[in-house]
């Protein structure tokens, strides 16, 4: 029995009668833990012994890096990249045909008009803020997770059967899209996004430095099919983003509610705002045709001002960052950041805000003051919350009831506990904290500044992830982990929860185009094939792996034939993924158990040039290799 097992038992059982709140959690089964029942040595449990497994998974953002990160938790180690918006020498992700379909099929059509322009076919960059699963009935469902890119307008969905990205779309009318949040009730669904930045809602260049002309666009997607469901005008830029557990309402932070163009504009008001969005009347108004049709998207009006049906704004201290629903499917935290204030908004009082034109603040049922630069709010799903205070670097441990009481004329203190972290802590994330299963073991701290954490790197230096066993009535900050550039959020999901297989699918749709061309080339890529096809100057090889040999120990092409290679890994063996690099043509892609994958280049370089295996498969492994000839061009 684990530590956390014992914990557990003994947290149900002190649960079970306790406070509503805890009776609730512990009679829907719930891993709610721990009050009072810390260990001798909470930090041991952290520590995993050689293969040891962790009882989470976290997936990780890695900010302008581009790729999403599987890490372990509470072992902090990292276990996988899956590339997304960045390129991955390792994979091949970019240059694989597999890849760069996924890469380019979702952009615009200007979009694709001025990257050819600038001669590339899609973006090198992203910046990847929110990872978040799909849910069901409120919790995650291990289907898929989605994430944004706040650098180029997309948004992106990894397939958690296999762990790759699937899916990235664009999104149009809206700029930079910053939070991200599934639906979480009855299921995603939507996926709800936030274009941050504001600019002309037809940005063709008739309209540039007439800031009152700009809007900000909210934008709902289809999570199933990913095309976009509808959007939503609004005032004031867009920060992050959450959801009721009730299938309700969405809402947004907004900065910059001045709508200002230089940082003393923007911070001039004491109040900017949270914009809620009422997703039935949404779904009623575009049912109704009340909206115009953008770049082949319903548009509806939902700015300060316009009919009132379909959004609401309340007014929050200053600049609000942050804002995380909690897990009792009440509470949603709105986090200050200019503001010492978190203000605690109860979700069953937005219908009076439509219905009876309430007055916007009635919602807001509590607003202690916890610190400086609170950015972010986590949950351990017994009515505590848990919120980083940039500006202090420290995470405070408040209770929501107190400070309801508080708000109300209590005199009680609703801050339980201070903890430092190092340093500058931006968002944060507990066990299962964001859905109604949060269970109250782990918390990550995740700290924009390392400092002197760590041997120094030189000036550009790691982020600093902090693990903090919130088991125990005081907080204890058990493991420092160094990342690089630039995670922002985190989700930590129960291992039984995500399942992914060991070997692909040889049906998989993620090759459906190579299997349909060697169809149409009459050759079964199941087969230990060895084919290669001449089409006028197009030439396309087939070859497959079985460790430690390519069925072509050889192909013969011209110059200037434009070449496409596909290898199909017929192991079918745990962790026998084979590679294809060929030398000085810049080509090098990943080929996992059963799977297939196509890379095309142009062969304009004569003579012999190698391609290998990449990925270390067999003993005889650097035996794996072939020769391509490259007949010159005759002169
Ligand atoms: S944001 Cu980065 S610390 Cu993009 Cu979620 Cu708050
Ligand atoms: Cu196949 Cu190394």
């Amino acid at each position: 029995m684990s530590d956390h097992d014992r914990k557990f038992n003994v947290s149900r059982r002190g649960l079970l009668g306790a406070t509503a709140t805890g009776a609730v959690l512990a009679s829907t089964g719930i891993g709610a833990s721990m009050m009072g029942a810390k260990p001798a040595s909470a930090a041991g449990t952290a520590s995993l012994a050689p293969g040891e497994l962790d009882e989470y998974y976290g997936f990780w953002s890695s900010g302008q890096t581009g790729e999403l990160r599987i890490l372990g938790v509470p072992s902090m180690r990292e276990l996988m990249r899956i590339p997304v918006f960045n390129r991955c020498s390792a994979t091949g992700w970019g240059q694989t045909n597999e890849s760069k379909k996924i890469l380019t099929e979702g952009l615009l059509p200007e979009t694709k008009a001025f990257l050819a322009a600038n001669g590339k076919e899609t973006y090198d960059n992203g910046d990847l803020h929110h990872p978040h699963m799909s849910f069901t009935d409120g919790t995650y469902d291990g289907r898929y997770l989605f994430m944004n890119d706040k650098a180029n307008t997309r948004v992106a969905r990894v397939r958690c059967d296999v762990m790759k990205c699937d899916k990235i779309i664009e999104i149009p009318n809206a700029h930079d899209i910053h939070g991200l949040r599934p639906q979480k009730y009855p299921r995603t669904g939507y996926v709800f996004a936030n274009g941050e930045h504001e600019a002309p809602l037809v940005n063709d260049g008739q309209i540039l430095d007439e800031p009152d002309k700009y809007v900000n666009i909210f934008s709902a997607i289809d999570g199933d099919t990913m095309e976009i469901a509808w959007q939503v005008m609004v005032s004031g830029n867009l920060d992050n983003t959450d959801c009721d557990y009730q299938g309700n309402y969405a809402f947004s932070t907004s900065y910059n509610s001045e709508m200002g163009m230089t940082l003393a504009e923007m911070t001039e008001n004491e109040l900017d705002h949270v914009v809620v969005f009422n997703l039935k009347e949404i779904e009623a108004g575009i049912e109704a045709g009340d909206y115009q049709e953008l770049n082949g998207v319903k548009v509806i009006d939902g700015r300060k001002g316009s009919n009132k049906k379909y959004t609401r704004y309340i007014p929050i201290p200053n600049s609000p960052h942050g804002i995380n629903t909690a897990p009792d499917g009440k509470h949603v935290c709105i986090n200050g950041k200019l503001s010492p204030t978190v203000s605690v908004m109860d979700v069953t009082k937005l219908d009076a805000l439509f219905n009876e034109d309430a007055d916007p603040r009635s919602a807001i049922v509590a607003e202690p003051q916890l610190g400086l630069g609170p950015l972010h709010t986590a949950y351990d799903g017994q009515g505590n919350a848990f919120t980083t205070l940039f500006l202090d670097s420290q995470v405070v441990k408040w209770n929501i009831d107190k400070a309801i009481e508080q708000f109300g004329g209590a005199d009680v203190d609703p801050i339980l506990e201070k903890v430092d972290v190092h340093y500058q802590p931006g968002h944060n994330s507990t066990s299962m904290g964001e859905t109604k299963e949060a269970d109250g073991k782990w918390l990550i701290s995740m700290n924009k500044f390392s400092k002197d954490r760590f041997l120094n790197t030189g000036p550009l230096k790691p982020e600093n992830e902090q693990l903090i066993d919130i088991t125990g009535d005081a907080m204890e900050v058990v493991h420092d982990g160094p990342t690089f550039a630039e995670p922002h959020d985190s989700i930590i999901v129960r291992r039984d929860i995500v399942n992914p297989a060991n070997i692909w699918d040889r049906a998989d749709p993620m090759w459906e185009d190579a299997r349909k061309q060697a169809e149409a080339d009459g050759v079964d890529l199941d087969d230990w094939q060895d084919q290669v096809i001449r089409d006028g100057n197009k030439v396309r090889v087939y070859m497959s792996s079985q460790a430690p040999n390519f069925s072509l120990e050889s192909f013969t092409v011209k110059q200037g034939d434009e070449v496409t290679v596909h290898v199909t890994n017929l192991d079918d063996i745990d962790d026998l993924t084979h590679g294809f690099c060929l030398s000085n043509f810049g080509v090098a892609m990943e080929i996992g158990p059963q799977a297939t994958a196509s890379v095309t280049f142009v062969a304009e370089r004569p003579g012999v040039h190698w391609y290998y295996c990449q990925w270390f498969c067999h003993a005889l492994h650097m035996e794996m290799r072939g020769r391509m000839f490259v007949e010159p061009r005759a002169t």
